[in-house]
């Protein structure tokens, strides 16, 4: 199919991912929007990054007269139905402003794919508490809370629920509301970097897909890590080309890159690296091969490797049991 050729070209030629790569980087600069809110003086103090900055014409706006901003953009693939809100991992100063995104873009899942602390450096505001910890508080007005957390090999899956204390209608009968937000925090992809194999993101992101909180009709997911572009934009590339395999099951209709442009319009930066962006491109692959069936010489190759050492590991023990059975 047209996408294991590109990759192969692609795999084959010198430094062929680095110049696609730049490619890729020049055609986002030429189209890239303002960003100019970001940048007043007022929310300067609010960007852990003086260069990963909200585009203007996307970003997530807070319900605040005195000042709306926060580093989030919402990216949304209209071809197959999703919109993500990607941002970077809060400030201690922004953690009020982030669980209130969350609330009022009724959030039903945070995927975070970095540790608060990386290199030794402080990566992220510690937002939410772990099992057994006291619920925290942000602003006076949102209370989250742990109620349960499941643990995989990659990730942990933690309940938490986000209690919103503002004054609501008195007719509603309600002193305040609760709902439950889906925390999937993947562990082991360091920044700049790609996880182990594609198969341990592949489970990852089949939890948060089977979850249910990538739903139409749900609140946009949260996506982030520290800077929310370089992971976020690997995890998005990698959701959106399967969900649009899963819909045409056509591997030759699959346009990775101008998938990739389109959503980068919409929030800069997304895949980071020419190794992000090669994995991108395994994971798919793979993706396609394990849970569409969608097969492919990539990973053909690789199964029937596979199921060669094991018919001669089969044939071997069948040779012992010969030998045995001839000596008794
Ligand atoms: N200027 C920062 C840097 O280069 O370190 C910005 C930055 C940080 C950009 C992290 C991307 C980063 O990765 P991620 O988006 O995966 O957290
Ligand atoms: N469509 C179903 C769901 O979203 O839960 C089932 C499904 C999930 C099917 C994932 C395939 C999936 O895998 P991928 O699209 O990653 O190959």
């Amino acid at each position: 199919a047209a996408i294991e050729r590109e990759f192969l070209n692609l795999e084959a030629s010198q430094g062929g991912w680095h110049v696609l790569f730049q490619r890729l980087q020049q055609i986002s600069r030429l189209n890239a929007g303002t960003q100019l809110v970001a940048k007043t003086p007022l929310n300067i103090n609010r960007n852990r990054y003086r260069d990963v900055l909200p585009i203007d014409e996307t970003r997530v706006k807070l319900q605040d007269q005195n000042n709306d901003y926060i580093n989030a953009n919402f990216v949304k693939v209209e071809a197959v139905n999703r919109t993500y809100i990607l941002t970077q991992g809060p400030l201690q100063h922004t953690l009020g402003h982030f669980w209130q995104m969350v609330w009022e873009q009724k959030t039903a899942g945070i995927v975070m794919l970095n540790k608060c602390m990386e290199r030794g450096m402080n990566k992220c505001a510690k937002y939410w508490p772990d099992l057994g910890e006291n619920p925290m508080m942000f602003n006076d007005l949102y209370v989250v809370e742990s109620m349960r957390s499941e643990e995989a090999e990659s990730y942990c899956l933690t309940y938490l629920t986000l209690h919103n204390l503002d004054v609501v209608p008195l007719w509603s009968l309600q002193t305040e509301e609760t709902r439950t937000v889906l925390h999937f925090h993947y562990l082991q992809w360091p920044d700049f970097g790609v996880p182990q194999t594609p198969n341990v993101f592949l489970e990852y992101l089949l939890a948060v897909r089977g979850s249910g909180v990538l739903d139409p009709g749900v609140g946009p997911t949260l996506v982030h890590c520290s800077a929310g572009i370089g992971r976020s934009g690997t995890f998005c590339v990698v959701d959106v080309c399967l969900a649009k395999l899963e819909e045409t099951r056509n591997l030759n209709s699959l346009n990775v890159q101008e998938l990739l442009l389109d959503m980068r319009k919409q929030r800069l930066g997304l895949i980071q690296t020419p190794d992000q962006l090669r994995f991108s491109y395994i994971a798919i692959l793979q993706g396609a091969y394990n849970n569409l069936g969608l097969k492919n010489s990539l990973f053909e190759l690789s199964q029937e490797l596979q199921a060669e050492e094991e018919e001669e590991k089969e044939s071997e023990s069948e040779e012992d049991s010969l030998v045995s059975s001839d000596e008794s």
